[in-house]
Order: structure tokens, then C-alpha cells, then sequence
């Protein structure tokens, strides 16, 4: 972390240095900013949806922090249920990071908790550390910006992603598992019924060897069909349209915050470079189609064509035809209807690691040679629909553990028939190798492990605590799907 926190240094000065000659207003942003888990009514397709969601003090989703901001926050739970948010992306003191009793407590209806830190620049974003509750929406973007994104002549959009069900998380987690989630328990009932959800359930790692492997027909690569996949809380039916200057310069800092799918994001036309990954730049990528899975965050950066129109910028389901996304417009554009389905299914991005193996870090960590070099084996099937790190779930796990300050070398090798976005709390690390390759590869929080795939991941253990480490497919980690990175003094 050494290079991140220089980096979080210089910019906290030049942000204090810039302080001194801002106005009033704009000092008065460094106070206490508001949080409220409150429910909030969407329209889905025209029917209304009742989902949860976190509101700013001016009632917007979500959090924009700028250069040097603290992370000031009162977080008010207004819910009738019992809950905690976890801050995807930012390095708190660990009894801040907001897991359920590791180690504060949930936060009761009624109940406020302040929160104070030292936030990490990048693209974020907040979310329930319940499963249920993030499948409930209550989850939003938490943007910092950095000095360059202020003096950029650049305008900032956010692609907040979701898959949603009019079902409610515990009927869509028991339809999934079949029962095997810890929420599910009490509606193991659907037994069977829960499979009807399943594209490719029942097939074992022998069809793997089988088959050509590119487009996910080996793999399971959705096991449920939510009812519409949202960006920015909309379908395509009526998608936001955001006004942009031709000739301009756009960052769209994308967030999959959904539940159970992966996405590519589409520039279209325009041909984008990704310029960050999880909220760490990397060395500018040019591409018009890039890989997201659940958690990962993506930053890129669109050129509007000097001669105006309208782009859609979409998040294509994989595997599948669904799509979602927005438009970018320059005024006077004519705006046509994107279908919400493509003609085709869309190719797998779990199938391999193609697009990390190309990302290099814009500040990689600094060379070290690791201390210790543990193996998790990533394992789990859909029959039963248990998803285990090490055979193991939740409970009854062995921590990864380290002494703080310790290079660690985390070897993900997944032995299972889906992909997993693994997430480290509290840390981010660099990806150091892919498949038998090692690279300088991106610094980031969550790193995506395909099928039978292998990625190696250097981390500088943080603070003395527990930090957990999970993956972020929801029905996944609804099943136990989490160990803990144990960092000693
Ligand atoms: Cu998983």
C-alpha cells in the first residue's frame, strides 16, 4: 500500500493547498455529509418497484466526494430492518468497513453511526453487506474525484449497474440455490422449482474438456433470469439521457453493482480507452467492448465527435441477449429507442483472461519478494449450490493470514464451472499473474477468476484485523462463499 498512500498524500496536499484559495462554498464541503438507507419507489417497465437505496442529503443515490474530502458521513438507517453498509473500494480503519458484527454491529431502524476517514480517490461504490439487501438495491456509487478529474475539461458520468427482480431476494436466492443459501433456509420449500432458473445447471467438468470453451457453453454463466437489468436505476425503455458537448471529452465511470451478472460495456461507435480499473488508473486502453464483472469498476473515457450526435454506451448482459445502458447526447441529437434484447447472445467475458492480462498498472506496487505465497482453491457446484474457497464456506473457513506490512502473494485457481469476482476488504492489490504469466497488472479490489482459471494477486497486509475476502456473486456469498485475510500485528 505504500504507493497508494503516497499517492493519497500528495493528493490530500494539493487539495489543501488548492483549499486556500477556494471560496467559502467550497470549503464548506469538507463538513459532515448525510447517508439515509431509506426505500425508494422505481419504475421497472411501467410497473412500480419498491427497492431500498442510499440517499444523500439532497436525496440523490449515493456519494461525490472531492479531491482531499474526507469520507464524513452519518449514516442513518431508516429501514424497518436491521442493516450495514460496507464501502466498496475505500481502505477504512477496519471497524468501519461495514460487515455484519466484524466487528460493529448492524445498525438498527432509527439508528445513525458516524463514519470518518481519509477516502481513497477512484470510482467506488457502497452496498449492504447483506445479500438480500444489496439484491434489494441498497447500493449506490461513491465517486472521490482526484485533483487531475477537477482540472480535466472533462465531463463525469456514472453507469451504476443492477439486475432486478420483482421477486423478493430471499424467494430469488432459494429459486438459485435450492435452498443452500443461509437466507434461503426458510424457503427450501421451492425445492425443484429452483431450477427452472438454471441455463446450463446440471453439466460437469467433463463437458468442459469437451467443448471449445470461448463461448460459455462449458461454463455456467447465468444461473438466474432477473426481470430487467437496470443503468441508473432504468431499462432501455427509458434509459437517462445525458447531455454532452461535441468535440468534448466524457469519463464514464461504469460500477456493476448487480447482483449475479457480468456485463460488457459497449461504446458503440466511439471508440473508448479504459483509463481505470476499481478506482486505479492504468495504462490507457483503447477498445470499444470491456469486461465487468460484480463489484469491478471500470473508468472510460469517450471523445464526442466533433459533429455532435447520439451515442448509447450499453452494458450487455453475457451469455445472454439482455442489455441496458445509456445515451450520450450533444445537443439537438435525435434520440432513437434502443431495443433492450440484442439479435444474438453475447459472448462470454468470464470464458478467459484476455482483457486483465492486456490492463498494466499506472502505478504498479513496488517490486518485493512475497513472505508467503498462499493457494485458494475456488470450488462449488450447482448441485448442490454450495460455492466453497478451500472446500470450505463461512464459519468453518481457514483465514488467509499475514503479519501487517507483509507482502502476500494470493494464488485464486478456480476448480469450478463458474467464474468469481473475488474481493479483498481494507486492501487494494495488484494482479501479478494471470494463467503461468506474470505481469504488471492492474491494481485493483476485485479481480474476476474464470473457470479453471488462475490469477496470482500481491498485497501489502494492512491493519491488524480481520478483513474479509469473498466472492462478490451474491448467491454465491449467500452460501458461504467468504474466508478472512487475518492480519497480525
Ligand atoms: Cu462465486
Amino acid at each position: 500500500m505504500i504507493a497508494l498512500s503516497r499517492r493519497g498524500f500528495l493528493a490530500a496536499s494539493a487539495a489543501t493547498a488548492a483549499s486556500l484559495i477556494l471560496p467559502a462554498r467550497a470549503r464548506a464541503q469538507s463538513a459532515r455529509m448525510s447517508l439515509t438507507a431509506t426505500t425508494r419507489t422505481l419504475d421497472v417497465r411501467g410497473k412500480a418497484a419498491t427497492v431500498w437505496g442510499l440517499l444523500d442529503g439532497n436525496g440523490r443515490s449515493g456519494l461525490v466526494l472531492d479531491p482531499g474530502q474526507a469520507f464524513a458521513v452519518d449514516l442513518a438507517n431508516t429501514l424497518a430492518e436491521a442493516t450495514i453498509i460496507h464501502w466498496h473500494g475505500q481502505i477504512p480503519p477496519n471497524v468501519q468497513d461495514g460487515v455484519p458484527d466484524m466487528p460493529m454491529a448492524t445498525l438498527q431502524p432509527g439508528e445513525s453511526r458516524a463514519y470518518d476517514f481519509a477516502a481513497r480517490p477512484g470510482t467506488h461504490w457502497m452496498h449492504a453487506h447483506i445479500p438480500e439487501h444489496e439484491m434489494l438495491l441498497l447500493a449506490a456509487p461513491l465517486v472521490v474525484r482526484r485533483p487531475e478529474d477537477v482540472a480535466a475539461d472533462r465531463q463525469d458520468v456514472t453507469m451504476f449497474l443492477h439486475d432486478f427482480s420483482f421477486k423478493s431476494p430471499a424467494e430469488v436466492l432459494a429459486e438459485i440455490t435450492g435452498g443452500a443459501s443461509m437466507a434461503g433456509m426458510d424457503h427450501s420449500q421451492m425445492g425443484q422449482d429452483g431450477m427452472a432458473g438454471m441455463d446450463m445447471g446440471a453439466m460437469g467438468q467433463g463437458d468442459m474438456m469437451a467443448m471449445p470453451g470461448m463461448d460459455g457453453m462449458a461454463m455456467d454463466l447465468n444461473d438466474y433470469n432477473f426481470d430487467a437489468y437496470l443503468a441508473n436505476d432504468r431499462t432501455l425503455d427509458d434509459p437517462e439521457v445525458l447531455q454532452v458537448d461535441k468535440g468534448s471529452k466524457v469519463l464514464v465511470r461504469v460500477i456493476n453493482a448487480a447482483a449475479a451478472t457480468v456485463f460488457w460495456i459497449d461504446t458503440g461507435a466511439l471508440t473508448g480507452r479504459l483509463v481505470a480499473v476499481d478506482g486505479e488508473p492504468v495504462q490507457p486502453l483503447p477498445g470499444s467492448r470491456f469486461g465487468i464483472a460484480m463489484g469491478q469498476r471500470l473508468d472510460i473515457e469517450i471523445d464526442v465527435p466533433a459533429e455532435g450526435g447520439a451515442f448509447p454506451v450499453l452494458a450487455l448482459r453475457e451469455g445472454a441477449r439482455e442489455r441496458t445502458g445509456l445515451v450520450l447526447a450533444t445537443p439537438g441529437a435525435t434520440v432513437t429507442k434502443v431495443a433492450d434484447m440484442s439479435d444474438a447472445d453475447h459472448p462470454a467475458f468470464s470464458a478467459d483472461l484476455t482483457q486483465e492480462a492486456a490492463l498494466r498498472a499506472f502505478t504498479p506496487l513496488p517490486e518485493r519478494a512475497a513472505s508467503s505465497q498462499p493457494m485458494l482453491m475456488l470450488g462449488g457446484s450447482m448441485m448442490p449450490y454450495v460455492w466453497t474457497i478451500n472446500g470450505q464456506t463461512w464459519g468453518k473457513h481457514s483465514p488467509v493470514s499475514a503479519k501487517t506490512g507483509e507482502r502476500v502473494e494470493i494464488m485464486f485457481h478456480n476448480m469450478s464451472m463458474m467464474a468469481h469476482p473475488m474481493h479483498l476488504h481494507g486492501h487494494a492489490f495488484q494482479v501479478v499473474g494471470v494463467g503461468q504469466d506474470r505481469i504488471a497488472g492492474a491494481v485493483r479490489d476485485t479481480v474476476h477468476v474464470p473457470p479453471m482459471g488462475m490469477v496470482t494477486v500481491a498485497v501489502d497486509a494492512g491493519e491488524v484485523a480481520r478483513w474479509m475476502l469473498h466472492c462478490h456473486h451474491m448467491p454465491h456469498l449467500s452460501t458461504g462463499m467468504m474466508t478472512e485475510f487475518a492480519v497480525s500485528a
